[in-house]
């Protein structure tokens, strides 16, 4: 069934991520490519609408974990097609820089760094997400391959805590060091210890990781607020 393709619209994509609803996203955004919309457009006003505003409410303690995670997987899924398109058309998607992320070597939490690799996306960032359990030498690996100019890592455990400073540590032995920006996170993670390793910012949540490194890349832009 043919759509309009208006703020109704968008709102109603932005819903579907922040319901966690996967069929309706994905019907959403198909319908929505079938009207005519500008797949940037859909990222940018519904997708990331949506999971901006989770990450907001999740940090102000209105939702949980579990809609948090769900988020998460819906907004990959529209973002998956549409990026697709994205790239089939050539259009041009706004991007603040290209960063290289993953959790830490010893560590296999995976739901808060793909928040932050989603909503980092969402932002204007090219998020290369390398997953789990990353060891140092496929950090540096993956920031040479990318071309990136930002590494983010991430840790729920405090035992390989220190791995982190070990990759800093690896940057700077290989010459790296003054081309990457590095940002942290993950509970155990603060201030206190990020300057302790050298990197350059500490994110304690997804939308602090996005005004931290907004802040490195010298980004402006507006921030979302906390429903209710
Ligand atoms: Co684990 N676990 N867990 N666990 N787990 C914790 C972290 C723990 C605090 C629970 C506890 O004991 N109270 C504890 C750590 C203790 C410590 O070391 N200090 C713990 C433990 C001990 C373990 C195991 C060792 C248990 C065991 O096997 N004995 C084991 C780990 C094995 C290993 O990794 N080698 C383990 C396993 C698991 C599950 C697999 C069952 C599961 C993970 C499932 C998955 O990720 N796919 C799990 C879970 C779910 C948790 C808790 C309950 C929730 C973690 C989570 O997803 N939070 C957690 C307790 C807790 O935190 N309440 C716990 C939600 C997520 C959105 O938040 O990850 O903090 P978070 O990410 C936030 C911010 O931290 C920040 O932004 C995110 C979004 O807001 N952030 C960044 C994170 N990374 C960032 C990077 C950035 C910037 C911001 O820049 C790069």
């Amino acid at each position: 069934m043919a759509i309009t393709i208006d703020e109704a619209y968008f709102d109603a994509l932005a819903d579907s991520v922040i319901d966690g609803e996967d069929e309706d996203c994905v019907r959403l955004v198909n319908d929505g490519l079938e009207a005519g919309v500008d797949p940037l457009e859909a990222v940018e006003k519904g997708l990331a609408k949506g999971i901006n505003q989770v990450g907001v409410d999740f940090g102000a303690g209105v939702i949980f974990l579990p809609e948090l995670a769900m988020a998460a997987d819906t907004m990959k899924m529209g973002a998956a097609i549409l990026d697709e398109k994205i790239r089939e058309s050539g259009s041009k998607r706004m991007s603040h820089g290209t960063i290289v992320i993953g959790t830490i070597k010893g560590d296999i939490h995976d739901i808060g760094k793909s928040v932050v690799a989603a909503v980092l996306q969402a932002n204007g960032y090219n998020v290369v997400d390398i997953g789990i359990d990353v060891d140092i030498d496929t950090f540096i690996q993956a920031l040479k391959d990318n071309n990136a100019d930002v590494l983010g890592m991430s840790t729920l455990l405090t035992l390989p805590l220190m791995t982190m400073g070990e990759v800093i540590e690896k940057l700077k032995e290989v010459g790296m060091r003054d081309k990457i920006k590095v940002i942290v996170g993950g509970c155990p993670v603060t201030q206190e210890f990020a300057d302790e390793i050298g990197a350059d910012a500490v994110g304690f949540d997804a939308q602090d990781a996005v005004v931290k490194l907004d802040g490195l890349m010298g980004v402006n832009r507006q921030v979302a607020v906390a429903r209710g």
